[in-house]
């Protein structure tokens, strides 16, 4: 099974050195790795170019136009397709995913369409995070599930796990959401085809290296894009085929 690991990076100097060190330190067989890195000004793509040159596995995507989390995401889905993934870990890079979950994601997806790293099921923990942080988590989650009707206890995760048949499904070129709203619409899109989705506690730790991206005004900019994407929905125009 050929895995590709995918992390979006913007500034992350500090921790995608790391972070892939532990990965490949994971010794998991045909694993690849994928950085999708928006020309960050910290030179994060260098340190992934240098760690490539040593490391065949490791691969970098870099993109000089625009910027997004979700639009990285986009680029890192279809670059993994392209490349024959048969199932991609998707992960932040600042270490509030560690990667020593990564076997048990590979061991959960033989038997679900999706797994996702959660802080809200026996065993998974928010950790280190300021109360504020959580409330916010909290009432975001709320009104993300009720308003999608999603099933899933945490579903603000980016950790997480598709099939590749996912991937292929939910129309990635259809995609809306340019920023951290994409974390939301991967699920409504995986929700509405059907398939299963099942979830693994983890352990959330706060970053210690760079800082966070999200701010107020991107917090309600993401919850906004929900609501489009319901809608769309609703008019049967959020699947284009
Ligand atoms: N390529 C790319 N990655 C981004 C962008 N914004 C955030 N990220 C990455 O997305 C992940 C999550 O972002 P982070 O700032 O930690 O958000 P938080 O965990 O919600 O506080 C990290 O790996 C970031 O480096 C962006 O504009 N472009
Ligand atoms: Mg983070």
């Amino acid at each position: 099974m050929k895995t590709y690991v995918m992390i979006p990076t913007y500034n992350e100097r500090e921790n995608i050195g790391n972070l892939i060190r532990e990965i490949l330190s994971l010794r998991i067989p045909n694993l690849h790795i994928v950085v999708v890195d928006d020309n960050s000004p910290d030179r994060t793509a260098e340190v992934v170019k240098n760690l490539s040159a040593e490391h065949a596995e490791v691969e970098l995507l870099l993109r000089t136009t625009g910027r997004g989390r979700g639009s990285a995401g986009i680029a890192g889905f279809k670059y993994a397709l392209e490349h024959g993934a048969d199932c991609v870990v998707e992960m932040d890079a600042d270490f509030s995913h560690h990667p020593k979950y990564i076997p048990s994601f590979l061991q959960a997806i033989q038997e679900a369409d999706m797994v996702i790293g959660s802080r809200f099921v026996g065993g998974g923990k928010d950790i280190n995070r300021g109360i504020a942080r959580r409330i916010i988590t909290f009432l975001a989650g709320i009104y993300v599930r009720i308003l999608l009707g999603l099933k899933i206890r945490d579903v603000s995760s980016g950790y997480r796990c598709f099939k590749r048949k996912v991937l292929e499904a939910i129309e990635l070129d259809s995609m809306i959401s340019t920023g951290p709203s994409i974390v939301s619409e991967v699920f409504y899109r995986t929700h509405l085809k059907g398939f299963s989705i099942r979830e693994i506690p983890i352990e959330f730790a706060d970053r210690t290296h760079g800082e966070t991206k999200l701010n107020y005004t991107i917090l309600i900019k993401t919850l906004l894009m929900v609501l489009k994407f319901k809608r769309l929905n609703k008019k049967g125009r959020l699947f284009k085929k």
